[in-house]
C-alpha cells in the first residue's frame, strides 16, 4: 500500500512501520496513501464551504466558474478560509493559556492544594514586567493580580488598549508599527469572535482587509502563547539545561511505560511528580524497573524541558509507541492527538486515557481531570497503567534500540544564564559581538509540525545542518524540536560535527564558560509550541539592546512540515512581527494570486516579515540564508 522508505527519516518509525505492515495495523501513513490523490480545489484553497449553498469551487485554470454562488471570487474564498485557520489556531493556543491563567487564579484563592508557585523568582519577574507591585506584598496577592491582568486579555473591551502581554513583550518600535496598522489586538476572545464574524457569508470580502484581520488574530495567538509559557514557568519551574534522550528506545522492557501526549503541562507535570509514590506498586506488579514516564508531542516537550523526561516521539509517529507492545498507557490532554489511537490500542494491551471533558475520543477511557483533585486523578491514571502491565503480551514486545542523547531546557533565562558566565555585566554582548564579527551569521527558529506530505523529520535535519554549517545559530520548539532531538542534533557532538568554524568557536566558549564541559548543543531546545514565545522574548532583548526593530534582526523562522491551524497562526504572527518565515508545505492559498502575493511580497513592504514557500529543503536553506544576509546588509554588517 505504501513505501516505507519515503515515509520517515526516523529509524524507529521505519522499524515500527514494518511491524505495522506485518500485523496489518493502519497508521497515518497508510491513511495518507488511501487519501491520494487529494482534491486540487481544496489544496489550492478554492473550495468554499462557508455556507450551505456550497460547496462552491472556482476553476483555477479559468475554464469553469469564476465565482461562488454568492458572488465570492477566488481571492475572497482563499482569504476567508486562511484567516479562519488562523482564528482556530489562536483559539487553541489561547484556550491553553486561559486554562493556566485560571489555575493561577484558583491557586491564589486557595482552591488548589496540589499546585504551588515553584518558581517564585519568575513569578516576581513576570509581575514586574506587567507592572504589578511586588514590594512587601504576600506572594498570593501578587499571583492574583497577575492572573487577573492576564484574564483581562480575554475580557478588555477598550479597542484602543492593546493586550497586556503583547504590550509587555514586543519592542516599542514593533508595537507602534502594529498599532499604526490597526492590527494590535485588544482582546483574544473578541478578536477570534470578530474573525469568525467577518468571514461569515456576506461580510468582509476584500482580500487585503481579510488578510490584515488575519494578522490581527494571529497576534492574539502570540499573546496566548506568551502568557501560557510565562505562567507555566511560574507554576512548574523555568527550564534549565537537562540531559535526557529521545526516540522509541526510551521505552523500557521491565517498566510500566506511560506516555503523556498533548500540550498542557497542568496534568502531565503532576503525573511526573506522583509517579515516584507509586513506584512500589509497579514493582509489586512485576515491573522491576518501576514506572517510566515518556513524552509525545508538546506535553512531551513540556516535561522534557522541566524534568528531563525522555521524549518518545513527535506528532506524526504518535501511534507508534503503542506498536512496541510495551506501552501500558497513553494519557492525553489537548491538541494534535490522533483520533486513531484507541483503534490501534485495541490490537494491544494499551489503555488510552482522555482527560479533558472538551477533548474526548471514541474508544478511549475518559478520566475527568480537574485541578482540584490533580494528585488523585494522576494516581488513578497511573494505577490503570500498572493494571495494564499485567495484560502485556511479552511475545509482542518490540522496542527499537535507538535513543538519541538530548540536551534540552534552553529557556530564555537558561540562555541568558549561560551567556552571563561569559560576560556577567552584559550577557547579550557576546551574542551581539559575534553576530557583528560574523562568527554567528544569524539565528533560525525551527517550529511546527510533521506532515505526511513530506518525509517525516528529513527537511528539519537537512535545513538545520545546512544553516549551522553556514554559522547560523539554531533554535527549535514543538514537533520541530522533537524531530531535531531524535536526529541527534541536540548534543555537543553535533556541534563539533556540523557547525561552521565561527559558530563552533562561540558554542565552545559559551558551553565551557557555563560549565557544560563542551560546546552548546547544535540545536537549542526552547520547548513546546507555545514556547515559541521564548524565542520572541530573546529576539526582543536583542532588538532592544541594538535599538532596532525585530524586522531588522538577522532572525528567520522555518516550518518545513507545517500542518495544523496553530502552525498557520504561529507562522502568521512570525511574519507579522517581522521575520522571514519559511513553509515547506504549500498552504491552501495558491488558488489566489492576490492572497499569495499579499503574504509573500506585500507583507515584506508593510511589516518587514513575509512567507517563503519552498518544498525543497536545500533551496529553502539557501533562501533562509539569503534572507539573513539581506538583514545583515540592512544593519551594515
Ligand atoms: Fe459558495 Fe459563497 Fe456559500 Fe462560499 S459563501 S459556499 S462561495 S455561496
Ligand atoms: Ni505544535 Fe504542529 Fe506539533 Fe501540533 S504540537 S503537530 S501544532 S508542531
Ligand atoms: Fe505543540
Amino acid at each position: 500500500l505504501h513505501d516505507c522508505t519515503t515515509c520517515s527519516s526516523d529509524a524507529c518509525a521505519t522499524e515500527m512501520l514494518r511491524i505495522a505492515d506485518e500485523q496489518n495495523i493502519e497508521t497515518a501513513w497508510h491513511r495518507h496513501a488511501a487519501q491520494q490523490p487529494q482534491c486540487g480545489f481544496g489544496s489550492s484553497g478554492l473550495c468554499c464551504r462557508i455556507c450551505m449553498k456550497g460547496p462552491c469551487r472556482i476553476d483555477p485554470f479559468g475554464n469553469g466558474p469564476r465565482f461562488g454562488i454568492c458572488g465570492a471570487d477566488a481571492d475572497t474564498i482563499v482569504a476567508r478560509h486562511m484567516v479562519r485557520m488562523m482564528a482556530a489556531g489562536a483559539a487553541s493556543h489561547s484556550e491553553h493559556g486561559r486554562h493556566i491563567a485560571l489555575a493561577l487564579r484558583h491557586l491564589a484563592d486557595g482552591h488548589l492544594d496540589d499546585y504551588a508557585i515553584r518558581d517564585e523568582a519568575k513569578m516576581l519577574a513576570v509581575a514586574a514586567r506587567l507592572g504589578v507591585a511586588t514590594d512587601g506584598r504576600a506572594l498570593m496577592d501578587v499571583v492574583r493580580d497577575v492572573a487577573d491582568l492576564t484574564l483581562g486579555d480575554f475580557q478588555n473591551q477598550d479597542e484602543k488598549k492593546p493586550c497586556t502581554w503583547l504590550a509587555a513583550t514586543l519592542p516599542e518600535k514593533r508595537l507602534k508599527k502594529l498599532g499604526d496598522l490597526g492590527i494590535l489586538p485588544h482582546n483574544i476572545d473578541a478578536t477570534v469572535a470578530q474573525t469568525m464574524s467577518r468571514t461569515h457569508i456576506g461580510c468582509d470580502s476584500d482580500p487585503t482587509n481579510l488578510v490584515l484581520g488575519g494578522l490581527r488574530v494571529a497576534l492574539t495567538d502570540l499573546d496566548g502563547m506568551v502568557l501560557a509559557t510565562e505562567l507555566s514557568d511560574a507554576l512548574f519551574g523555568t527550564p534549565k539545561p537537562v540531559a535526557t534522550s529521545s526516540n522509541l528506545g526510551v521505552l523500557k522492557v521491565d517498566a510500566v511505560n506511560v506516555a503523556v501526549n498533548g500540550h498542557n503541562p497542568i496534568l502531565s507535570d503532576v503525573i511526573c511528580q506522583v509517579a515516584a509514590d507509586l513506584e512500589a506498586e509497579a514493582i509489586a506488579a512485576g515491573a522491576t524497573a518501576g514506572i517510566n514516564i515518556v513524552g509525545v508531542c508538546c506535553t512531551g516537550n513540556e516535561v522534557m524541558m522541566r524534568h528531563g523526561i525522555p521524549l518518545a516521539t513527535n506528532y506524526l509517529s504518535q501511534e507508534l509507541p503503542i506498536l512496541t507492545g510495551a506501552l501500558e498507557a497513553m494519557v492525553l490532554d489537548v491538541q494534535c492527538i490522533m483520533p486513531s489511537l484507541p483503534r490501534i490500542a485495541e490490537c494491544f494491551h494499551t489503555v488510552v486515557v482522555t482527560t479533558d471533558p472538551r477533548n474526548k475520543i471514541k474508544g478511549a477511557t475518559h478520566v475527568d481531570f480537574s485541578e482540584t483533585k490533580a494528585v488523585e486523578t494522576a494516581k488513578t491514571i497511573l494505577r490503570m497503567a500498572i493494571a495494564a502491565y499485567g495484560r502485556r503480551d511479552k511475545n509482542r514486545v518490540n522496542i527499537p534500540k535507538l535513543a538519541q542523547r538530548t540536551i534540552a531546557g534552553f529557556s530564555t533565562e537558561a540562555i541568558v544564564a549561560a551567556l552571563t558566565a561569559v560576560d556577567a555585566a552584559d550577557p547579550l554582548k557576546p551574542v551581539i559581538d559575534n553576530v557583528v564579527n560574523g562568527n554567528i551569521q544569524g539565528i533560525v527558529l525551527f517550529g511546527g509540525c510533521n506532515n505526511t506530505k513530506t518525509m517525516q523529520d528529513a527537511s528539519y535535519f537537512r535545513i538545520a545542518t545546512e544553516l549551522a554549517r553556514r554559522n547560523v545559530l539554531v533554535l527549535a520548539t514543538g514537533c520541530a524540536a522533537g524531530a531535531l532531538a531524535k536526529s541527534g542534533l541536540m548534543t555537543p557532538e553535533a556541534t563539533e560535527k556540523y557547525a561552521g568554524e565561527g559558530l563552533k568557536a562561540v558554542s565552545r566558549a559559551i558551553g565551557e564558560a557555563a560549565g557544560l564541559g563542551g560546546p552548546l548543543p547544535l540545536v537549542l531546545h526552547m520547548g513546546s509550541c507555545v514556547d515559541n514565545s521564548r524565542a520572541v522574548i530573546l529576539a526582543t532583548a536583542l532588538a532592544n539592546k541594538l535599538g532596532v526593530d525585530l524586522s531588522d534582526l538577522p532572525v528567520v523562522v522555518s516550518a518545513p512540515e507545517a500542518m495544523s491551524e496553530k502552525a498557520v497562526a504561529i507562522g502568521t504572527w512570525a511574519v507579522t512581527i517581522g521575520f522571514p518565515t519559511h513553509l515547506g508545505t504549500v498552504p491552501p492559498v495558491v488558488g489566489s494570486e492576490t492572497v499569495t502575493r499579499l503574504v509573500t511580497e506585500t507583507a515584506k513592504e508593510l511589516i518587514g516579515g513575509h512567507f517563503i514557500v519552498e518544498t525543497d529543503p536545500a533551496i529553502a536553506a539557501d533562501k533562509l540564508f539569503a534572507a539573513i544576509q539581506e538583514r545583515r546588509r540592512g544593519l551594515g554588517l
